[in-house]
């Protein structure tokens, strides 16, 4: 008996993050239910869609309603007054590179306001203006106080790209925790969300908060915000596509393994599915979202939908072959039949001809790109350097 409880402690402490649903996904090909999408190119009154102007005034509307109503939620852009104030407090890691500003961007409305806080490194060679890397951290290994993890995100490399990079965690605008994701602009700015099955929830306010970085890098003599980029690993890699299908002002968007509501589609239902993750982090998407626990088949739309909705800005996908859980093949058939609008309405080189078992590198066509990498869930310097080729393609 002592001999099993033992054995059992050890395999405890061996998978403590594996959690039930993770066990018990679907991770079997075979499996995947036949697959029936919502088409890109045929409006709701059943015209189809063939130029510009009928996609960004009809089809792209109708899309960008289906996700906010069903899956993300509003974000809500109006407020009364913006302002920023640099406030050092830190240490300048790279002071031989780099300026460090730590920003605090307060927003007011309704007689209320919210302070959220970035940092930001400009290059101190050159004269600018620079283009501009955003990434969006949740990493509880360093929220504010400590500024930089090298690995997650890599200051000094980018610096020396001729990049100017900011970051901040998502703690400044909304909490990750299901309890109290309100206490930050949602309940001090954007009270009436509140209750609304389509109301804004936390993955809408980070992307809210990006939006808010932005504002600060339109007027910075600087920044040439026509060049900026918006990077988000998971979790906020989904905040990252919604921030970017809202607001047109980033010009490439980058999303790593963001998994299910984020890259890869939930019709699948391989991996985490919509039950899994609304039942593990009720805080993120919209309430509406729940209709939709293990019945994915009934959506009126897939995440395959969403790169059309960046189209014809630029969008990256990556993948990690042992992060079965984010389903790398589902996040593939996203941005490979979402890269139609791109190629169909603007004409750009963006077909991804190949199949997803037959890849053997990274894909960079025009306006769009997809790797796949051995190993874990994380963002690596791999991630970082693969997408940087993409991007001076993007940029040339
Ligand atoms: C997982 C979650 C994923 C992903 C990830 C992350 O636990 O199931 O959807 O967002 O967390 O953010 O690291």
């Amino acid at each position: 008996m002592k001999a099993l409880n033992l054995i059992l402690a050890s395999f405890l402490l061996l998978f403590p993050l594996k959690s039930m649903s993770q066990t018990s996904a679907n991770y079997d090909e075979s499996k995947v239910p036949a697959l029936m999408f919502a088409d890109p190119f045929v409006s709701e009154k059943g015209n189809l869609i063939k130029t510009v102007p009928d996609w960004e005034t009809i089809r792209r509307p109708e899309i960008l309603r289906l996700f906010q109503d069903e899956v993300y939620g509003k974000i809500p852009t109006d407020f009364d007054a913006i302002s920023f104030q640099v406030e050092n407090k830190t240490t300048n890691p790279f002071p031989d590179i780099a300026e460090l500003e730590e920003v605090n961007i307060t927003i007011e409305r309704n007689g209320k306001s919210h302070t959220m806080r970035i940092n930001f490194f400009i290059p101190k060679k050159g004269n600018g203006p620079f283009p501009v890397i955003l990434l969006i951290n949740y990493l509880p290994k360093y929220p504010d106080g400590k500024l930089v993890d090298e690995a997650f995100w890599p200051v000094p490399e980018l610096i020396k790209r001729g990049f100017a990079t900011a970051s901040f965690h998502v703690e400044t605008v909304a909490p990750d925790i299901t309890e109290s994701f309100q206490n930050g602009i949602i309940s001090t700015l954007y009270p009436e969300q509140i209750g609304q099955a389509n109301g804004l929830k936390a993955l809408g306010a980070w992307g809210w908060g990006a939006m808010r970085a932005m504002d600060y890098f339109t007027q910075h003599p600087k920044i040439d915000s026509k060049k900026s980029i918006l990077v988000g690993h998971s979790r906020t890699g989904k905040a990252a596509l919604w921030a970017s299908a809202n607001d047109p002002r980033w010009a490439i968007t980058y999303p790593n393994e963001s998994g299910c509501g984020g890259a890869a589609l939930s019709k699948r239902k391989y991996g985490e599915t919509v039950g899994a993750i609304n039942g593990r982090f009720p805080h993120w998407f919209a309430d509406n979202f729940r209709k939709y626990n293990e019945k994915e088949e009934i959506l009126p739309l897939d995440q395959h939908l969403l790169p059309g909705l960046i189209a014809p800005r630029g969008v990256y996908y990556s993948s990690a072959r042992a992060d079965q859980w984010s389903d790398p093949k589902g996040e593939y058939l996203g941005i490979q039949l979402g890269s139609r609008v791109a190629a169909e309405i603007y004409g750009k080189k963006a077909v991804f001809d190949q199949d997803f078992e037959v890849l053997n590198g990274p894909v960079h066509l025009e306006s769009v790109g997809y790797h796949i990498r051995e190993g874990k869930h994380n963002l690596t310097w791999e991630d970082w350097k693969l997408f940087l080729e993409f991007v001076e393609k993007v940029e040339k």
